[in-house]
Parts: C-alpha cells; structure tokens; sequence
C-alpha cells in the first residue's frame, strides 16, 4: 500500500511543486484569478500537506487469476493511504479522470461544510476531465477514510476510497502499525485493501514478535458488516470512529460496520501463526469457493509454525 507522509522542510518544497501543479490545472480547467471558494485553483491557507488524487478506471488483480476493473485513486484500490500529523492544513486536489463526475468526502474527519464533498449538497459534481480542490486542518486524531460521494453506490462499490489517518503531535509507541481497508469489490470479492486470500499473505500478512504491541487500524467501506475474529489472542479495542474507547476494552471479534473505523492493539502474547478473518464465512471465499476473501494471518516473526513449513517446502519445489 502506498503511504504519503510529507513534513516539515520536504512539505514546503513539495508544497512549491504542488502548487505548480495546481495553476497548471486550473489554467485548463479556468482562470484561477477568478475562482470562487470551493472551485479548482482557489486557496485560502497555506497548505502544510498536499496530496493529488486522480481518480481512474483500472484493471486490478484481486487474487491470482482475477483480474477485473477497478475504480480507484494514483492506480492504487484502495487509494493512497494518506497520513498527516495533527493540526497540519491539508490541500487536496482531486483530479477526475473517470468517464463520469465524482467528488471526494473526507469521512470521520468533521471538515468544514463547504470541504464535505457531497454534490448537490456542499458543491457541484467534478465532471470528467476537471479538477477541485480542498482545504481543511486535519484536526481530529485517528482512522478515517476518504470516499467517493457521487453516485456512491456504483462508484464507491467499484474501490473509490483510500484511509486518511491523523497522528497525534506526541507520536505513539507502537512496535508495528498496520491499516486494513475491508470491502466488498462490485459485490462480487470480499477484499482487505484491495485483494482476497491468498493475496492477502502478501499483501496483507501481519506481523508480530513475542513481547510486542501492535496497532491494526481496520475501515469497512463496503455495504455489509464484517465481523473480525483473531484466532489465539484477546485484542485491545482502543478506538472506534476516532473515540477513544475505555481502557482495557478486550475482544476476539469486532463487528466493523460499513463507515466505521476500529483500532485495535494486538499483544505478542501467544506464538505461533494465528488466522485474522471477518466471521461471515461466505464472507471468506472467491466467487463461492473457500478459502478466499477475507483472510489473512497473524505471524510471529520468531517462531516457525505449520504455515511456514508449508511455504518452505511450496518454494522448494518452484510453486
Ligand atoms: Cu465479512
């Protein structure tokens, strides 16, 4: 998954690069001296951050043999994490080259009304080949989520939606940190950012070391619940949607509703390779055929398990 993470000195000379960037668009898209609040070219602050988001229509491997068409941001489903520090002033360019108008919605992240990305509502659509531009101070610490807000129930089904995730000032200390984008492709394909098992081994596995704590930040943006089940372990549930939850809250399964956003902390207490998947168990199949979907696994770095003898001994023989 890609990580945009942009501070301090680096953000000003990108800052100066984006910016080009931006006149350059806005001088196709329409005169910048003349823009309004909310349209392409118009800024209002200094931007700390500023990411460009390209909406595309791409073909995308789900798992081994499936390839299908995806919609998503910077050739990426889901889109580029995108990863700030508190209080820093985020710019972001949404740049349409779908076939048909789509906006962006910053998602658990309380913008201002006018950056909220819903059409008809807080803005126009974006129509195919134009631009818009928003600004806003990330201002609440946590998971969220960036989404499509035009007609979402086609486009955001299609893979239009990456994590925007808010780090305190103070930092956090955590061994390892891993993001999990639930969601379910046109419908068809159970995914975790992006792909199904086996993918998920590659792309997906988590990792851990005995003694350690990690963080596993989970989003649900498909249209069905996803109950997520660790096998082996008690996990911490220490935020939902942004909230800090009380302390010493412990779970196996966490029922993630579509839009929410749960962070939980997995300790190192139980070696071994440990399964991570949502408990509807049609939920973990391809196409009807199980394993598939939503799967994947919690591997102790330290400790050789069944699991890795299998994959040893697969490698060995040049599968
Ligand atoms: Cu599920």
């Amino acid at each position: 998954m890609k990580r945009i993470r942009i501070v301090g000195a680096a953000a000003a000379i990108l800052v100066g690069v984006a910016l080009a960037a931006v006149i350059a668009l806005s001088a196709c898209g329409g005169d910048k001296a003349s823009a309004e609040h909310g349209e392409p070219g118009f800024v209002f602050q200094d931007a700390d951050v500023v990411i460009d988001l390209t909406a595309e229509v791409m073909e995308w491997e789900v798992y081994p043999g499936e390839t299908v068409e995806v919609w998503g941001y910077n050739g990426t489903y889901p889109g580029p994490e995108i990863r700030v520090t508190e209080g820093q002033n985020v710019r972001v360019n949404l740049i349409n080259n779908l076939p048909e108008a789509t906006t962006v919605h910053f998602h658990g992240l309380d913008v201002p009304n006018d950056q909220d990305g819903v059409p008809g509502i807080t803005q126009p659509d974006v129509q195919p080949g134009e631009t818009w531009t928003y600004e806003f101070v990330a201002a609440r610490v946590g998971t969220s989520a960036y989404h499509t807000h035009s007609n979402t129930a086609q486009q955001l089904a299609k893979g239009l939606f990456g994590f925007f995730i808010v780090e305190p000032k103070e930092g956090s200390d955590y061994d390892r940190e891993y993001a999990l984008g639930l969601h379910e492709l046109s419908g068809l394909y159970y995914t975790i950012n992006g792909v199904s098992f086996p993918s998920t081994l590659d792309a997906n596995l988590l990792q851990i070391k005995e003694g350690e704590r990690i963080l596993v930040r989970l989003v649900n943006m498909g249209a069905q619940a996803h109950p997520m089940h660790l096998h082996g372990h008690q996990f911490l549930v220490v935020n939902i949607d942004g909230n800090t939850m009380p302390p010493n809250w412990k779970q196996n399964t966490v029922d993630v509703a579509p839009g929410q956003t749960v962070d939980l902390v997995v300790e190192g207490t139980n070696p071994g390779t440990w399964t991570f998947h949502c408990h509807i168990v049609p939920h973990v199949t391809n196409r009807g055929e199980y394993p598939g979907g939503m799967l994947t696994v919690l591997d102790y770095e330290d400790h050789t398990s069944y699991f890795e003898e299998q994959q040893a001994a697969a490698a060995e023989a040049g599968e």
